[in-house]
This record gives C-alpha cells, structure tokens and sequence, in this order.
C-alpha cells in the first residue's frame, strides 16, 4: 500500500503523463477510490462506452476490466486503448465461451441473441444485440414480440429482465461470482440493524436477494436512485467500490455496504487488479495495450452500435 505522499506523487505524476500522453482517464464505478479520483469520467459501462467512443483524446487508459476496454477498442479503433492490469477480468465474461455459443448458434436458427456487455469481443461478434444492467430492459423490449430471445451470460440479470418485461427469455447459465454472494439472511439481519434504511441491489444478484429490495437498478441508476430517494440511509447491494462513488456525490447520506454471509467477499477481486501505481506505469510505458483481430473487432462493432443507438 503506498503511503499518503507516495500517493500524492503518483497522483502528480499521473495527470503529468495524461497531459503528455493527451491521454483521456475513464474509470468504472467500482474501481479503486485513487482511480476514481484521477479519472476524467467515472460511470458503469454505457456511460464509458459512450465516452470512449466522443473522446477526440489520443489515448484511453480505461480504469475497469477487460471487456470494458475492448470494448473501447471496440468503438473507437484509432485511439490506443491501456488498461492498467491485463489480469483484470470477469467472471461473467469467462462464463460464456465463444466457441460454445458458436455451436448453440448453429443448433438455433432465427434466435435472436442478446449479450450482456460483460462478455469477451469474441461473443460480442456473434450476437444481435449488446445491453448494459442500464438499458437490458429497453434493449429486450426493443425486440419484436414474435421473436424467440437468448440473453447471455448472466442468468441472473436475465431472470430479472424477464420479470420487468414479461418475456421469455432462454437463460445461459452464467453469473457473476460477487453478486451471487450476497444473501438474503446476511441483508435482512443488517436491515434489522438499519430499520429505516432501503435496500437497492443491483440486478446481477439472486432472487433471494432482488426480492427483499426496494429497488433493483444499475449501477448509475443508483446513484440517482439515492439522490431523489428522502430516505437517509442505503443498503447498496453492489461491489463495494460503488459506495465511493456515492458517499462522494451524496456526502449527506449514508451508505452501508451490502453484506455476505461469512467472508467480506463483496468486492471483485478482478476489478481491484489495477492500482494508481499500475495506471501510472501504464502511460509511462504505453502497455498494456488493447489490441483485436479487425475482423472481431468489426463485427463486435454491430451490436453495440444497436445498443448506443438506443440513446444513453
Ligand atoms: O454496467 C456496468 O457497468 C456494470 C458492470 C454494472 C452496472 O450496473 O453499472
């Protein structure tokens, strides 16, 4: 852990080299509280994705996991695309392989695919329609009603549109290996503790879990959720680097981290991969770079660009 002046330093030295590099920072919400600090923008994956495809910057060092800065490289090929840790990646994204889905394909013909942005660009090339936990519901309800829907990875995610939609939906069996362990017992007995607090959970979590909420929303939705709300104190059901975010932009309200029943396991070990230190040897170095097969990335390209066209 570097001490309060090194981190000072790092932090003179980052916007040193983001000026040098005429580089843009973009960070996910549940980055490290340094990373956040040092971004220019800081969101859930529609608002980077957006972001990464306006900036005229001529670097992004995207602050988040994998498939977040392919997808940069994705939607905006001529800028160079850095990520701080190559390791950072997803379990969502690792649940559903591009050669499995390829042959689910070839046995389903005319099934329309609907792929939740937590997945390689691999599966991204192969499916009709990109969705963030923002927008999986205007996304599902864009698809006319005769057609037959998969909607992968994340299962849980994809219970969860189909109770807001009322469509059927054939669910890959994937899931994130944070959400899923939040637990009903472990909330209601902090609930017990916080009577007057209102619990807000994040779509990618179990049903157990969705069902005791009072609302069930994305990331940036909470956000706004917790604003308008006249409520004082939050449960948030999420990765716990959210509550930075929050405790940030509403220094009046109190946020409680949501629990999980025997380990503090509510952080993703993939998402704090990356470090200010590791961000700053980034653009000092220009590496670790993101790079695709123009083929992939092309393709890949489509379904998102169905996805943006749908507005923020
Ligand atoms: O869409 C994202 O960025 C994720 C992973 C969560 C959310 O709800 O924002």
């Amino acid at each position: 852990m570097p001490t309060l002046t090194e981190r000072t330093d790092l932090r003179e030295r980052i916007l040193e080299l983001k000026k040098l590099r005429n580089a843009v920072i973009l960070a996910h919400n549940y980055q490290v509280p340094e990373l956040q600090d040092a971004a220019d923008f800081v969101g859930d994956s529609l608002g980077l994705s957006f972001k990464a495809k306006e900036t005229d910057a001529d670097v992004i060092l995207f602050c988040g996991v994998h498939f977040m800065a392919e997808t940069a490289k994705i939607v905006n090929p001529g800028k160079t695309v850095l990520l701080p840790d190559l390791e950072a990646g997803c379990s969502l994204a690792d649940s559903c392989d591009a050669g499995a889905l390829a042959r689910w394909k070839a046995e389903h013909p005319g099934v329309v695919i609907v792929a939740y942005i937590n997945c390689t660009a691999a599966v991204k090339a192969q499916v009709d329609i990109i969705c963030t936990s923002s927008n999986a519901v205007k996304v599902v309800n864009s698809i006319p009603p005769d057609k037959k829907i998969l909607f992968v990875p994340d299962q849980n995610l994809g219970q969860w549109v189909m109770t807001q939609t009322g469509r059927q939906m054939i669910l890959w069996p994937g899931a994130c290996s944070t959400h899923v362990l939040f637990t009903h017992k472990a909330i209601f007995r902090l609930k017990q503790q916080h009577p007057g607090a209102k619990i807000v959970a994040h779509p990618e979590c179990l049903p157990a879990v969705r069902m005791m909420a009072d609302e069930v929303c994305s990331t940036e939705k909470m956000v706004s959720y917790c604003r308008q709300s006249p409520a004082h104190e939050f449960i948030i059901v999420t990765e716990a680097g959210m509550l930075h975010r929050m405790q940030k932009e509403l220094p009046d309200k109190v946020f409680i981290p949501g629990p999980t029943d025997s380990c503090h396991c509510n952080e993703c070990s993939f998402m704090k991969k990356n470090t200010l230190e590791k961000a700053v040897a980034a653009l000092e170095n220009m590496s670790p770079e993101i790079t695709l097969p123009e083929d992939i990335r092309r393709h890949a390209l489509v379904p998102i660009e169905r996805m943006l066209a749908l507005g923020r």
